[in-house]
């Protein structure tokens, strides 16, 4: 929880906090009972019964997870490079990490969502959002791969993102901080936020059959913070919800300017009309510059281009588009149950959890029963839209999922600890510890129209004595418990990969089977592509030299290089042959600092290995490691050295040029 709020609920509730983390209960272990151990064993070699997405936070990778085991399955690079798999360090995955502001590898990957149709999930990609450089990826749930990223324009701390409408129909991302706007208006002084500072929401359509992105409209509204969000589905599709804070539009101290109003909102936003005003051309054409990535499949290459122009619809003059629902002191989680009927807003600093009746905001909004507007938003009355309060559920409701079974779960940062209660009556039916400050919690399917309901797992920020000390830093940590009975069970801990926001669950039989084996080598439209032995080739042009090469177990071709002169560059494309499941291959050239980035450990891929302009072209030691041991970079490393010894030799050292001979 490292935004300003929480520092504001660290500043009052420190002691708090600290005597929370620093009291592990004495008898945590025996809280675990002795059939936890058989609920998360999976036998060697059977397969887990979910997937588990897990975003990776400042690591900016998202990992895949099998539950209940806890066992990690992948790391899915996304916003960060990754040499495990070559991402951002082969020439055709870097286009994937471009953005307006040029080559961005970094991120903090903070939600995940995955895709749904009828409100349910459906298997076929998984959506993640960098919060720091605004930016939407897709995930092809076939291959594990990030298949698109789409940069938003008019947006900063893109956090309230990615969240889905429920077919999939947009993947819609609210700005956390209100700016201004990315145009040539832009320049303005700070003192001017009231009148200059927009919030902007984006709505990014999604193409049904291929997944493709497009940043459709955006609404501009006023200049709070919008935190969180989530789409109506059920009796209230059609619409989304956005808890927003810092209404008082500070632009000092906003640790404590920021939350000075007993209530803040939450903005119900009727996207249906938007499509209307769309239609209706009521959107304004603004110029912006965004960068649009897209990965293919079939030429095995990533592209990036540049837009520069975005439709936005005014919030101030669009009539029934958003209305403002009061909710106690800067609402965080806003959680819409399995029936699309009630929606929930987490006040951080709140006491209670309050449950808005989804038709009563419809009967308020009929009755024009408002309490006064907001920069054109008309603003509702609480009590006219409350179902009801959830009365001392703990301290600090961050984020609320629901079972089968009508209950809903909230997670509490400074209490540590998950509530289960009942939507219906609002009453608290249980809680159990977390260890500790737990931000996150998911269900499994804990989002959808038809929630799963047998396994939750809580996403702590504090770790303490839970694992192996490992430093002044210790691993970060999931919690996974049983909620099939009335009363939840801790049944495992496991640590994660980068710090865990969000996190969705799937079964796996969604997923599994779709899986793509291999990539056939027919279909390899990639420029340089050698398709078999027979095709590869040496190929000079002027001062860059084309090597059209190919790596089969244990093998490249061609396996001499001769001709190579000081000053040249040289292009190793490598196409892999394997036809069968999990047969990559790495390559990596000895001394250039784009070793690493030719270590593509890909199926059907093409490695273009552009060496450094500024290296001196001293000298190559190619070497080809087989792929039935696993990857790990030493262990690569190794394996390299050794067949480079056994069978590659001096073949791959360049020897002419007056460069100088490896011996390896
Ligand atoms: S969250 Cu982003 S800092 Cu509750 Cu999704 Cu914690």
């Amino acid at each position: 929880m490292k935004n300003l709020n929480f520092k504001q609920v660290l500043l009052f509730l420190v002691t708090l906090v600290f005597s929370m983390a620093s009291c592990k209960p004495k008898n945590a272990n025996n809280t675990i009972s002795a059939d936890a151990a058989a609920k998360v064993y999976v036998a060697p070699g059977k397969y887990d019964e979910f997937y588990n997405f897990v975003s990776g936070g400042f690591s900016g990778q998202m990992s895949a997870y099998g539950l209940p085991s806890g066992r990690l399955l992948r790391v899915i690079p996304v916003f960060s490079v990754d040499p495990e798999k070559g991402y951002g360090f082969s020439e055709e995955t870097k286009p994937m990490l471009n953005t307006s502001h040029g080559f961005v590898p970094w991120d903090d990957l903070h939600h995940v969502q995955l895709s749904k149709t009828n409100g349910d999930y459906d298997g076929k990609w998984v959506f993640g959002n960098a919060n720091n450089t605004p930016r939407v990826a897709r995930i092809d749930l076939k291959t594990f791969r990030t298949a698109e990223i789409i940069e938003l324009p008019n947006s900063a701390g893109n956090h309230s993102s990615p969240f889905l409408t429920e077919n999939t129909e947009y993947v819609v991302a609210g700005t956390r901080f209100s700016v201004p706007p990315d145009d040539v208006n832009g320049d303005v002084p700070i003192n001017t936020y009231k009148k200059n500072f927009k919030g902007t929401l984006s709505f990014i359509s999604v193409k049904k059959d291929d997944g493709k992105m497009e940043l459709a409209f955006q609404i501009e509204c006023p200049g709070f913070n919008f935190d969180l969000s989530r789409a109506g589905k059920g009796v209230s599709h059609g619409w989304f919800f956005f808890s927003c804070y810092n209404t008082e539009q500070a632009n000092t101290l906003l640790e404590v300017n920021a939350s000075q109003k007993d209530k803040d909102f939450i903005l119900a936003v009727n996207w249906k009309k938007a499509e209307e005003y769309l239609k209706a051309g009521k959107g304004k054409k603004k110029t912006v510059r965004y960068a649009h990535n897209t990965y293919n499949e079939k030429t095995h290459t990533a592209t990036s281009e540049i837009k520069t122009e975005v439709i936005v619809l005014d919030s101030k003059e669009l009539k029934d588009l958003c209305y403002f629902i009061p909710c106690p002191k800067s609402p965080h989680g806003c959680d819409v149950s399995p029936t699309g009927e009630y929606i929930v807003g987490s006040g951080k600093l709140a006491a209670v959890i309050p449950v808005f009746g989804f038709n009563k905001m419809l009967k308020t909004i009929q009755a024009k029963d408002f309490i006064g507007n907001l920069e054109g938003i008309p603003v509702l009355k609480y009590e006219s839209v409350l179902y009801g309060e959830v009365k001392k559920p703990g301290l600090g409701p961050l984020h609320t999922e629901f079972d089968n079974k009508g209950n809903a779960y909230t997670s509490f940062f400074v209490s540590s600890e998950v509530v289960k209660w009942n939507i219906k009556d609002l009453k608290v039916l249980d809680r159990v510890p977390t260890y500790y400050s737990v931000g996150h919690l998911t269900v499994a399917g804990g989002d959808t129209k038809t929630p799963n309901g047998k396994y939750l797992v809580a996403y702590n920020k504090i770790t303490k004595d839970r694992y192996l000390p490992t430093g002044p830093e210790l691993s970060q940590s999931a919690q996974l418990y049983d909620i099939s009975g009335d009363k939840m069970q801790l049944i495992l801990d496991f640590p994660t990969i980068g710090e865990p926001h969000y996190a969705q669950i799937a079964p796996a039989d969604l997923i599994k089977n779709n899986s793509t084996k291999f990539y056939k080598l027919d279909e390899n439209k990639h420029k340089y592509a050698s398709i078999g032995e027979g095709a590869t080739k040496v190929v000079r042009e002027g001062k860059n030299v084309h090597v059209y090469m190919t790596a089969i177990r244990s093998h490249f071709s061609p396996d001499n290089i001769e001709g190579i002169r000081l000053g040249d560059d040289v292009y190793f494309h490598v196409t892999n042959l394997e036809q069968d499941w999990d047969v990559p291959h790495g390559f990596g050239i000895k001394g250039a600092s784009n070793a690493l980035r030719c270590v593509v450990i890909d199926r059907n891929d093409v490695a273009r290995c552009v060496r450094e302009p500024f290296l001196r072209f001293n000298s190559f030691n190619m070497a080809q490691h087989a792929t039935d041991f696993g990857f790990n970079n030493e262990r690569s490393l190794h394996i390299a050295q050794n067949l480079a010894h056994a069978n590659l030799c001096n073949a791959m050292t360049i020897l002419r040029g007056g460069i100088e001979i490896v011996n390896s």
